[in-house]
């Protein structure tokens, strides 16, 4: 299924970039749509990386196995705090920010995560070791300043993201994700409930407000592992500052597992969703390395395709790890399941 059909009409009468983004995904959602999306698909594959030439940005693993792009393009921001050429997995800024417009301008959406280092200890992400990271980082911490000039490169990143007529970029943004797990600086176990909300207050008022980026989608996603509601919204920064709301989650076991583990999380956020009227998606997904070769259809499919999703994406197909790859590729066993997971009616790929 091509996407133009489905991004015709939107609902209200937006005002913002953000907005716009918001009441087209909307109307998707409203029509039983369900976007695929792939993380970093446009900069690498399996057996591949992008050159220093390579400008206009067609070629896609997902691309290779059925014809169609995923409609949604996952980027990562990992880096830019400290102005690094390139990110944490190698991708150039530059490139990520003129295939993500590319993107854009083939009528796909495009989100970014963020795995910044670690501000106090001068580790990465997963360095959890101080639990005083993000208490330092807010104000009257002893690395605030330097965090505020973390996150001023990050939104002079997310600016910067135009069509060549000038038009700003929607993009859904979707900051300290996983935080129900204890894995990421910012992780249950490393703040209180109070230093993880005004975590979140900080980035929002710098970038929503203070910098007034209107062309950022909020997005919160924890983690699928043991959630309840409680878990679910025990950090919850407040309507205010949430547009869509997600989960992460993937398959280590089995199918029945991950499945049963999947659904949990989508009916909390079913119920979330509804009371506080945010759209939802599927915001990181996949079996590592997809050994099940009807994955697709027999069981990914079956576990979202009740649910009033906005989008579904896989992670990454990296080309320097052995086996860490999300979507599949030309001869990978899932191939042919996946043709027909995206020819599925309710599944929204471009063109
Ligand atoms: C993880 C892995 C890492 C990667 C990180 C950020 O899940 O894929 O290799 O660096 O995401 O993209």
């Amino acid at each position: 299924m091509a996407i133009s059909a489905v991004f015709s009409s939107c609902g209200t009468a937006p005002v913002t970039p953000a907005e716009e983004l918001l009441a087209s995904l909307g109307s998707a959602v409203e029509s039983g749509k369900i976007m695929y999306g792939h993380q970093d698909d446009l900069m690498y594959g399996h057996s591949w990386r992008l050159g220093s030439d390579a400008s206009s940005y067609v070629r896609s693993d997902v691309k290779d196995v059925c014809g169609m792009y995923p409609a949604v393009y996952g980027l990562d921001l990992g880096g830019i705090e400290l102005g690094d050429e390139r990110n944490l997995d190698h991708n150039l800024f530059e490139q990520m920010r003129a295939s993500a417009i590319a993107h854009y301008e083939r009528g796909g959406v495009v989100t970014f995560s963020w795995h910044p280092r670690n501000p106090l200890t001068g580790g990465d992400s997963w360095d959890v070791s101080s639990k005083e990271v993000v208490a330092s980082v807010l104000e009257g911490g002893s690395v605030h300043e330097l965090f505020m000039e973390w996150l001023s490169r990050a939104a002079d990143y997310l600016e910067s993201f135009r069509t060549s007529d000038g038009q700003a970029v929607p993009i859904i943004f979707r900051p300290w994700h996983e935080h129900t797990g204890s894995w990421f600086w910012w992780g249950r176990d490393l703040c209180t409930v109070e230093q993880y909300v005004a975590l979140w207050k900080m980035t929002y008022d710098y970038m929503a407000v203070e910098r007034g980026l209107d062309n950022i989608v909020w997005s919160y996603s924890p983690g699928a592992g043991g959630v309840t509601e409680e878990i679910y919204m025990e950090r919850w920064p407040g309507d205010r500052m949430v547009d869509m709301i997600g989960v992460d989650c993937y398959q280590y076991g089995s199918s029945q597992q991950y499945a049963d583990e999947l659904r949990n999380a989508l009916d909390i956020m079913v119920k979330v969703g509804r009371k506080r009227k945010k759209l939802l998606a599927l915001t990181e997904t996949g079996y590592e390395g997809i050994p099940d070769a009807s994955w697709w259809t027999g069981v990914l499919y079956p576990a979202i395709k009740d649910y009033p999703l906005a989008y579904v994406l896989t992670w990454r197909n990296a080309c320097d790890m052995e086996g860490h790859f999300y979507a599949p590729w030309p001869g990978q066993v899932s191939a042919e399941d996946f043709r027909a997971f995206a020819d599925m009616e309710k599944i929204v790929m471009i063109r």
